[in-house]
């Protein structure tokens, strides 16, 4: 298109004739609740389901006020403060239909990585009802093998010393939730919106250990009032890429400069444990279950795990994205087989969810042509996300002497790549870890000693003292190294 023009509040009508746009009076929205975290995840998500609400009732207190505590979060801020909270959704079908919407929840954003004081008085405001979480796997600040909070960061230790001035999400809460008891206000529901099984009870759980550290009778506050739902949240989120801007703009004419893409398929099942109110979610499809632990326990350990298996696999094969892996026949079975025979065997019964038709339906979404979920995003933060996606199946079925071939295979292979950071065909990977550099250490003495990568005991637990597990982790470490093609192996396994 000849002219472009930028996404705003004042353009808005602009663009109606081409997508959906919010048609509910954002100006007079209060910010009932504050988001941490604002990524992709969140916009494609919590953002949406908060728009159709406000879409749908007429219940003006419930907009979004996002909030970044990280430097990171500096161009997010930027884009959203130039766009007034604006943004593009961009939903991708299986088809080549391509559905796009502009999302209107959010309505202000907050970037307090200067100065903590602005997002402290946000979160200590009446209107505030409700404070959500998307902050990564890893944000939770636990050891991944113990569960214990982690005291030695030094953001923490930072806070501690400065529980005015937090810099991290924990001293972030404690202080704005001391505020609201000093106002005689009552506390804010803090809802967890990340991929950890209980997310819920870890996040009280982390945040009472910050707490008591600071104030005794705080923590007896905050445990007496603060509600923490636990929740099962999906929708496959890939990163935003130049295409998908070039898109609106050739299409439409817009400027978007940071839309999100995603697939059409959404779920969020969440406990209904609120401290202080909350939108009514179920009027746009969110399930409200009195146990949503059985719901998380199948999504982690089989989409997530499922995604795992094939990110570490398909990089070293050398293939970019998630559904170049489901053209592959044999990653196809591969997939389907650790389910079968790894996941599936150590899952809860979840009522009214037939587990092969979830499966089946994995097996769609991750083949969908149009989403182009990379390999590289996957793998991201693998030390914080296989703990609990694919280790912890493996132990199950130590325990209980199932099979444990396909997920040995993965951890093999994560070990080598973290070793020799090339595919098969020596094409460099883009390798994003937070413990970079401790798994690339660990793994470059495998030719020493072929334990060391598994005897980083704060990821793999005592996995390395199980006999029956280090037999074959040996034999399956010593045939990828010698052949990187790891097809072969995989072929093996399913013969
Ligand atoms: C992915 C998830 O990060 C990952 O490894 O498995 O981001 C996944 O796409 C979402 O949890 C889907 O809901």
């Amino acid at each position: 298109m000849e002219h472009t023009l930028p996404v705003s509040q004042e353009n808005l009508s602009q663009f109606a004739n081409h997508i959906r746009i919010p048609t509910f009076d954002r100006k007079s929205l209060k910010m009932g609740i504050v988001h941490i975290g604002v990524g992709g995840f969140h916009r494609s998500h919590l953002a949406f389901y908060t728009d159709k609400i406000l879409e749908k009732t007429n219940t003006p207190e419930w907009g979004i006020c996002g909030v970044g505590l990280r430097e990171g979060d500096r161009k997010i801020y930027d884009v959203l403060k130039k766009q007034e909270g604006l943004y593009t959704l961009i939903v991708k079908h299986p088809d080549g239909k391509i559905e796009s919407q502009l999302i209107g929840s959010i309505v202000d954003f907050i970037f307090g990585f200067d100065n903590p004081d602005p997002m402290l008085e946000r979160m200590a405001h009446p209107d505030t009802k409700i404070v959500s979480l998307t902050i990564t796997e890893g944000g939770y600040n636990f050891n991944p093998s113990t569960g214990a909070f982690d005291f030695e960061n030094p953001d923490i230790q930072y806070d501690l010393d400065h529980p005015d001035k937090p810099r991290t999400v924990f001293g972030l809460l404690t202080a704005s939730l001391a505020k609201r008891r000093d106002a005689k206000l009552p506390a804010f529901t803090v809802m967890s919106c990340d991929n950890i099984e209980h997310n819920g009870d870890v996040t009280r759980d982390m945040l009472l250990a910050f707490a008591k550290r600071h104030d005794d009778d705080l923590a007896d506050w905050i445990e007496q009032k603060v509600c923490f739902p636990n929740s099962m949240v999906d929708r496959i989120t890939p990163v935003t890429t130049q295409s998908d801007i070039d898109y609106l703009e050739k299409s439409y004419g817009m400027k978007d400069e940071w839309p999100v893409t995603c697939e059409p398929f959404i779920q969020w099942v969440i406990e209904d444990k609120f401290s202080n109110g909350r939108p009514e979610f179920e009027k746009v499809g969110v399930q409200f279950v009195p146990d949503v632990k059985p719901y998380e326990k199948m999504k982690l350990r089989l989409l997530n795990a499922g995604h795992s298996v094939l990110g570490i696999l398909g990089a070293i094969h050398g293939y970019k994205t998630i559904n170049a892996c489901m053209e592959d026949e044999t990653f196809v079975g591969f997939l389907r087989a650790f389910m079968d025979k790894e996941a599936t065997p150590v899952l809860d019964e979840v009522k009214g969810i037939d587990l092969k038709s979830y499966k089946d339906s994995l097996a769609v979404r991750f083949a969908n042509p149009n989403i182009k979920d990379s390999v590289s995003r996957i793998c991201s933060e693998s030390s914080a996300k296989l703990p609990k996606f694919l280790i912890a199946t493996l132990q199950e079925n130590l325990d209980r002497e199932g099979s444990i071939h396909f997920a040995t295979l993965v951890i093999a292979a994560w070990c080598y790549y973290s070793d020799i950071r090339t595919d098969k065909n020596g094409q460099a990977l883009e390798i994003i870890d937070a413990m970079d550099v401790e798994l690339h250490q660990a793994a470059k003495q495998t030719k020493t000693n072929p334990f060391a990568f598994i005897q980083q005991e704060s990821l793999f637990g005592n996995l390395a003292k199980n006999e029956r597990f280090t037999k074959i982790y040996q034999v399956t470490l010593q045939k990828i190294y010698k052949n990187p093609d790891v097809k072969t192996h995989m072929q093996d396994i399913l013969s």
